[in-house]
């Protein structure tokens, strides 16, 4: 084909996060460098052994540039040798779709077009994430390389076309002839077929068809309404006025694709009102991998939704039932509240604690070690594929939901399924405190004086065994305040028990006498240098009169004062309170 080469010097701050890269969009439209320069700083960090003759998935989450950004994928792609790329019609592909498409097509990798839950268009953010083989985040040694690259590309090479590719609809698009092929594809096809792998559809089907039943899914203009729409309307035969906002815009709407009750006021009302009858309500973020689980008046935290939905799987979830052996193990990440280990050590299975960001379950999932894993940021997932899955976790509800009712007789909603599971397991009060924009420094300033300060005081010595939890000798019940003193502090480090990688710093951990922590770290997904502070808090209550009804700002308040004392919040950042609670 027609390479095009141009010189070029390396750009500065082209760096990955938790999960990819992100700018304000701006950025990359101000300068045409940003993108081609990145691009080729990725096929130099596979190399040519990789590339040549190989297959690349592209897709995003619909937002602004990304149409942009297939074309320049396409030609820098096709100049490093790709044999093809399969890319999602209209640019359009979630983060678990992308994921599932990279192992199915047997690609080499993958380019999610996405700047996740961050707002989107020409005043928001962009960004880019990196797939590797099994369809995963890219490990930090591929972003690691990548990002070596981004410092010493000097020339970037791109076919000509000779005009933009056609991506609007599927198709085979064959260049050169045949020497490089645009694989366009319907984005929701091959995800619907590997769910219906993991869930009985008839057995959703009948039981969404039962009279009463009623759901709404927020897809926030953003790249899950057609995907929705394939499994809950074209799939379960739900009528389409179960989906909220279903078709992706440019711009989201204008709003923040982020799925958490402040930012889905028309699901929460629609829950609210008696009349509408809802028994689920769900969301799910820009890119598709996260989900919000509510019902009516009921908030169901991402923590004790991992955990449900662990508890349920040998018997709601086929793709688990049908396992000889059962659930290998579960994973979550360490900011997240333990209520998985609680049904875990129940069934007799291994919990893994890794740092932040779904990339540390990747060699997990790989080696067999989990079956379901998830994070605090609304993310969960199974090892059907090696992302977090929005939709996969929402189909999980509906499963749940269904087995629930089928033993009661009777439609049994997610508030009742969340109870059930607190009166047998306790329950897991759990909280994010963010404080965003941050002055980096200041952020920074916050762990260095733990680190030095409660951290170095208890190095060396060893963490006190989890104390019997609170009430649980019985005399004076359970104590729904969180007055309590720090026990013990360290700095979270992992080594990945399957490949032996090191992560360390993973955040600042702060342990109490009543079993509750206050975890703080910086988070690694901000598109400009400001920080957001993230402290997570979490208390455990043994079930008990009030439990069910305590608010969780009650039971942590506590600890999260303690947290703030201790880690000289106002001081260092000026901010008095947290800017969003989660
Ligand atoms: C956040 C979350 C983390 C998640 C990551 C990517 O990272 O805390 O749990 O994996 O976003 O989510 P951070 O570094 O900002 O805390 V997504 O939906 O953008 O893949
Ligand atoms: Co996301």
């Amino acid at each position: 084909g027609a390479v095009v080469s141009t010189p070029t010097t390396p750009i500065d701050g082209q760096t990955t996060g938790t999960s990819g890269l992100r700018k304000p969009t701006a950025t990359l439209v101000d300068n045409p460098a940003y993108l081609p320069n990145l691009l080729q700083a990725y096929v130099n960090a596979l190399g040519p052994a990789t590339t040549v003759g190989a297959r690349l998935v592209v897709g995003g989450d619909g937002r602004y540039y990304n149409a942009t950004a297939v074309q320049t994928v396409l030609r820098v792609a096709a100049a490093a040798g790709f044999a093809a790329v399969t890319v999602g019609a209209g640019g359009l592909l979630s983060t678990p779709a992308l994921a599932g498409l990279v192992v199915k097509t047997g690609a080499v990798g993958g380019v999610g077009l996405t700047a996740s839950h961050n707002a989107a268009g020409l005043d928001g953010d962009w960004g880019i994430k990196f797939q590797g083989r099994n369809g995963g985040p890219a490990p930090e040694a591929l972003t690691d390389r990548i990002v070596a690259a981004t410092r010493a590309v000097t020339v970037v090479r791109a076919v000509d076309f000779g005009g933009p590719v056609n991506v609007a609809t599927p198709g085979v698009r064959s260049f050169f002839g045949g020497a490089f092929v645009v694989d366009v594809v319907d984005p929701t096809a091959a995800y619907v077929d590997r769910l219906a792998e993991v869930y009985d559809f008839d057995v959703l089907r009948s039981f969404v068809a039962t009279p009463g039943f009623a759901m709404r899914f927020d897809a926030m203009s953003a790249v899950t309404g057609p995907y929705a729409k394939a499994l809950f309307v074209d799939t379960l035969g739900l009528p389409p006025s179960t989906i909220l906002r279903g078709t992706p815009l440019e711009d989201f709407g204008g709003g923040h694709p982020d799925p958490s009750p402040a930012h889905t006021p028309a699901l929460v009302a629609a829950l609210a009102d008696p009349a509408a009858g809802l028994l689920l309500g769900a969301a799910s973020d820009g890119d598709g991998d996260r989900n919000l689980i509510v019902g009516p008046d009921f908030f169901v935290t991402p923590a004790d939704s991992l955990a449900v939905l662990t508890e349920f799987a040998g018997v709601a979830i086929p793709w688990f039932a049908n396992r000889p052996g059962g659930l290998p193990g579960v994973a979550r990440s360490m900011p997240t509240a333990p209520a998985v280990d609680r049904v875990a050590a129940a069934l007799r299975i291994p919990v893994y604690e890794t740092p932040t960001g779904w990339k540390y379950f990747g060699s997990l999932l790989d080696a067999g070690r989990i079956a379901l894993c998830g994070e605090e940021s609304f993310g969960t997932s199974g090892d059907h594929v090696a992302e977090k899955d929005g939709l996969w976790a929402v189909c999980g509800w509906l499963a749940v939901l269904a087995t629930a009712s089928a033993s009661a007789g009777r439609l049994v909603g997610v508030a009742d399924v969340v109870r059930g599971h607190w009166a047998r397991h306790g329950r897991t009060f759990s909280a994010r405190w963010d404080y965003i924009g941050v002055p980096g420094a200041a952020g920074r300033a916050v762990l260095a004086g733990l680190r030095d300060g409660v951290v170095a005081a208890f190095a060396g010595v060893d963490r006190p065994p989890p104390p019997p939890p609170v009430g649980s000798d019985g005399d004076d019940g359970v104590r729904l305040d969180g007055a309590t003193t720090l026990v013990h502090a360290d700095e979270f480090a992992y080594t990945d028990p399957v490949d032996g990688a090191v992560a360390a710093g993973q955040g600042i951990r702060l342990f109490f006498a009543d079993g509750s922590r206050g975890v703080l770290r910086l988070s690694g997904t901000d598109a400009t240098a400001a920080a957001t502070l993230r402290v997570y808090l979490d208390a455990y209550r043994p079930w008990g009169e009030g439990v069910a009804d305590a608010d969780p700002a009650d039971v942590l308040g506590g600890v999260g004062g303690e947290v703030a004392r201790l880690a000289r919040l106002e001081e260092l950042t000026g901010r008095v309170a947290p800017t969003a609670v989660v």
